[in-house]
């Protein structure tokens, strides 16, 4: 089977289409590909089998994995056609993570070879590979049948794996153009399209606010990148540990909600503190309800938090009406969304998790970073790396060392935190309970800053 026959098919089914698409990133696409349905023509997908087979027969590696679920049925033809064997990894995380994660049997050190449908940039199948990895399988090969990136090759390449494919997005364009499939006016508006995504990625778009500047300005200046969660029931402790410690900290972060003897001259005096000592000011309000409601929470009531915090946390479950609510008609305020807490047994997956950032990007005006916790600086920056350019990563449950509170709270050491690419730490009992939340303050700010400047 020629290459023009399989795009031309591929058109004829519907799996290649036309016309104007909104992609989840919000931008409108000229064309669409969907490569699900290509199981029910058992005559294409048997043809592509046999160039698939084909093309990678040389190629080193012991099994085939295909990814589900539109490759895994191609993968399981080629398998069967190379007498290699087959294994994958579910779709679904499983609920209580156990580590039976890939179906099938195999020998850790061989090598497998993993087969996806489209290519863009890259990232889920380098995210595949690494689950292999950590199960003790070699990947060094990928397939895929559509390469709609910008050059992706050589990126891959740099981190250790090389990448076919069997078509290329330029081809199709020029394939369909030649046999009148599409218009000359078409193939022009595509073109463009693809032009300006290439010239998005290489400039990569900012997502970074107004609020988001000034926050980063801070860190620079103040040689700070500590946030103090002051966690204290009554103002005078509260302001105790505020006049020694906030010297040391970029950002305060509040539970308004905690203090038992709130007056509104709380908010007059709070401010006081953050103009003398140049701190900005964070109300942990972790809102979660319907736009109308979080709309009057975060203007109304005894706290009207939206007329002091320059920042809240918001959970992005209820949808993008949270965030509309919130802001609506409000200018100079931000938010941090969590996208993975730090308490144990948080219902917060992978796919809610990339879910978050999705949403925080398409908001970007009202939405400055991410509030990510893990364990290790590993599993960390796999986080930091989905986060868009010009955002930032807030730290929670961070202490000197590891551990655990005695309701499923969990700490990471300062090292790793930064290690793994915070941009910034939440710190809480760590210093209002240690013996002197001043040295305590003085020990974080230094050890996360000294960190934070050699770029690690
Ligand atoms: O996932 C999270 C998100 C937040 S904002 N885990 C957290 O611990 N927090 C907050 O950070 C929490 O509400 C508390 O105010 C602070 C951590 O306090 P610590 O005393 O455990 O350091």
């Amino acid at each position: 089977m020629k290459k023009e026959y399989f795009i031309l098919r591929l058109h004829d089914i519907g799996a290649i289409k036309f016309g104007e698409f909104t992609l989840k990133s919000g931008h409108k696409s000229p064309f669409y590909f969907d490569l699900r349905d290509m199981i029910s023509y058992p005559e294409l997908l048997n043809k592509l089998a046999y160039l698939i087979a084909d093309e990678i027969k040389d190629a080193d590696f012991e099994y085939i994995s295909g990814v589900p679920y539109t490759a895994l049925p191609v993968a399981t033809l080629v398998a069967d056609i190379l007498d290699k064997p087959l294994i994958f990894i579910r779709k679904e995380e499983k609920a209580y993570g156990t580590k039976n994660d890939i179906i099938g049997k195999f020998e850790p050190g061989s090598k497998c070879l993993i087969i996806d449908d489209l290519i863009t940039t890259g990232e889920s199948l380098v995210e595949t590979a690494e689950k292999f990895k950590k199960a003790g399988l070699e990947i060094t090969d990928f397939y895929v049948l559509i390469d709609r990136s910008n050059n992706i090759e050589n990126q891959l390449n740099k981190l250790g794996y090389k990448l076919r494919s069997l078509i290329k997005l330029d081809k199709i364009i020029e394939v369909l153009k030649t046999n009148n499939r599409i218009s000359g006016e078409q193939k022009k508006r595509i073109k463009e399209f693809t032009s300006e995504l290439k010239h998005e990625v290489k400039t990569g778009k900012n997502y970074e606010n107004h609020l988001t500047k000034l926050l980063k300005d801070k860190i620079k200046n103040k040689k700070s990148n500590l946030i103090l969660s002051l966690d204290v029931d009554n103002q005078k402790d509260f302001f105790q540990i505020l006049e020694k410690t906030a010297k040391h900290i970029v950002m305060l972060k509040t539970h308004v909600d905690i203090l038992n003897d709130f007056t509104p001259e709380f908010i007059v005096k709070l401010k006081e503190y953050a103009i003398k000592y140049d701190f900005m000011i964070f109300e942990d309000r972790k809102f979660a309800d319907i736009g109308n409601t979080v709309r009057k929470q975060y203007r109304e009531g005894i706290y009207k938090i939206k007329n002091w915090a320059h920042f809240v946390t918001v959970h992005a479950l209820p949808g993008e009406g949270i965030l509309q609510g919130l802001f609506d008609g409000i200018s100079n305020r931000s938010s941090f969304l969590l996208a993975k807490m730090s308490s144990k047994g948080n219902l917060m997956n992978e796919t809610y998790t990339r879910n978050v950032f999705a949403t925080g990007e398409k908001y970007a005006d009202v939405v400055s970073g991410y509030i990510c916790h893990a364990n290790t600086a590993e599993e960390l920056k796999k986080l930091k790396n989905k986060i868009p350019k010009g955002q930032l990563m807030l730290m929670p449950g961070v202490k000197l060392q590891s551990g655990k509170d005695a309701t499923g709270q969990q700490y990471t050491t300062v090292e790793e935190a930064i290690k793994g690419g915070a941009d910034c730490i939440i710190v809480g009992r760590g210093i209002i309970e240690a013996e002197n939340p001043e040295t305590a303050a003085k020990e974080y700010r230094e050890r996360a800053w000294k960190m934070y400047k050699q770029g690690v």
